[in-house]
């Protein structure tokens, strides 16, 4: 589905007000300082698009921006990923892979609202994108059911339609040619969803295959099975959370979770999606470099962080004590 396999269109996402969290927003410089893009380059031999900058979109974020509908930030949260989408959408169009660095899970928002308006157009409507969603966390809470008011733990929703915008800007700007049909989606790694999630999953026969799955499967046959249900001749967006690593792998991030995957599962999804010769865009989100260990080490190096030093003092998720983001720009 790409007309230039060996080129690669990169947007580094440096964006946290889908959570609580500060240090998210710093991941893409810390990929990028430790030397993913030139990896991609010279060992990989990938042609690079996109400006070299980190986009930080603070003109996008409003001076007002109090909750609606229980989302915490939800004016920067649509601005933002309506940018990222225009971004996303303008690389896929030309037929390059897409690689997005977040940044917090609720710009996934806008790179696959990009992907999936590019593959209509270039592909026709009956061409439907597919999302492999590799996550400990479903992300699929409406405004309605979700407890924290975190963004980021809904962008499914509103992707697949479940959740609706109303103005512009609260998410109106996503049009049906954005979303992703329901049979289409496919989780690998959960283990911490909520309850309201469940019956999302349940009632909508959504494809998930959890922690228990692989136990009892193991990745490969997991593998072929997600790939079985999404069907080959079929594009593919890879929305990778960090944290479906388990903790010993990848501690810098914003909700660890014991129990997950190790790296070389996680290592075994991206080859087996890349082996269809199908997938058109990879998000990498949920990286944290500032909840790593307090010394030099890069996001690049996350994998191999110290698990017993990860920090345990980020503020919680309560809308009280969530600060205001951005957190630098309201002082
Ligand atoms: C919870 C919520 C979440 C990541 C936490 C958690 C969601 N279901 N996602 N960390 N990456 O707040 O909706
Ligand atoms: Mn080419
Ligand atoms: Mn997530
Ligand atoms: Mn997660």
């Amino acid at each position: 589905f790409l007309s230039h396999p060996e080129e690669l269109g990169v947007v580094a996402v440096g964006f946290s007000g889908g959570q609580c969290k500060p240090g998210v927003d710093a991941a893409p410089s810390a990929l990028i300082e430790s030397g993913l893009l030139t990896q991609l380059r010279e060992e990989l031999g990938y042609k690079l698009h996109g400006d070299d900058t980190v986009h930080l979109y603070t003109d996008l974020v409003p001076k007002d921006d109090a909750p609606h509908r229980n989302m915490k930030n939800p004016r920067a949260v649509s601005a933002v990923t309506r940018r990222i989408a225009d971004q996303v959408y303008s690389h896929a169009k030309e037929g390059r892979l897409v690689l997005t660095l977040g940044g917090d899970h609720s710009i996934a928002i806008g790179t696959i609202g990009g992907t999936a308006k590019a593959i209509r157009e270039r592909f026709g409507g009956s061409r439907e994108m597919a999302v492999i969603w590799v996550d400990a966390h479903a992300d699929i809470n409406t405004p309605e059911t979700s407890d924290s008011g975190n963004i980021h733990g809904m962008p499914v929703s509103f992707l697949t339609g479940l959740a609706r915008g109303d103005d512009e800007d609260l998410f109106g700007w996503l049009r049906a040619d954005n979303l992703v049909n329901l049979k289409k989606l496919v989780y690998i790694g959960l283990r911490d969803v909520d309850a309201a999630e469940k019956r999302i999953l349940r009632e909508n026969g959504i494809k998930a295959f959890s922690m228990f799955d692989i136990d009892r499967h193991g990745i490969g046959r997991v593998m072929e099975m997600a790939l079985g249900h999404i069907g080959s001749d079929t594009p593919i967006h890879l929305s990778f959370d960090v944290d479906a690593l388990d903790p010993m792998w990848a501690p810098s991030t914003g909700t660890p979770v014991r129990g997950g995957l190790t790296l070389r599962e996680g290592d075994y999804i991206c080859e087996c999606v890349h082996e269809t010769g199908s997938l058109v865009a990879v998000d990498l989100v949920e990286v944290n470099p500032s909840l790593a260990p307090a010394n030099d080490i890069g996001a690049h190096e996350t994998v191999r962080a110290d698990p017993r030093r990860v920090s345990s003092e980020a503020p919680g998720d309560k809308l009280s004590t969530c600060p205001r983001y951005p957190a630098a720009a309201s002082s």
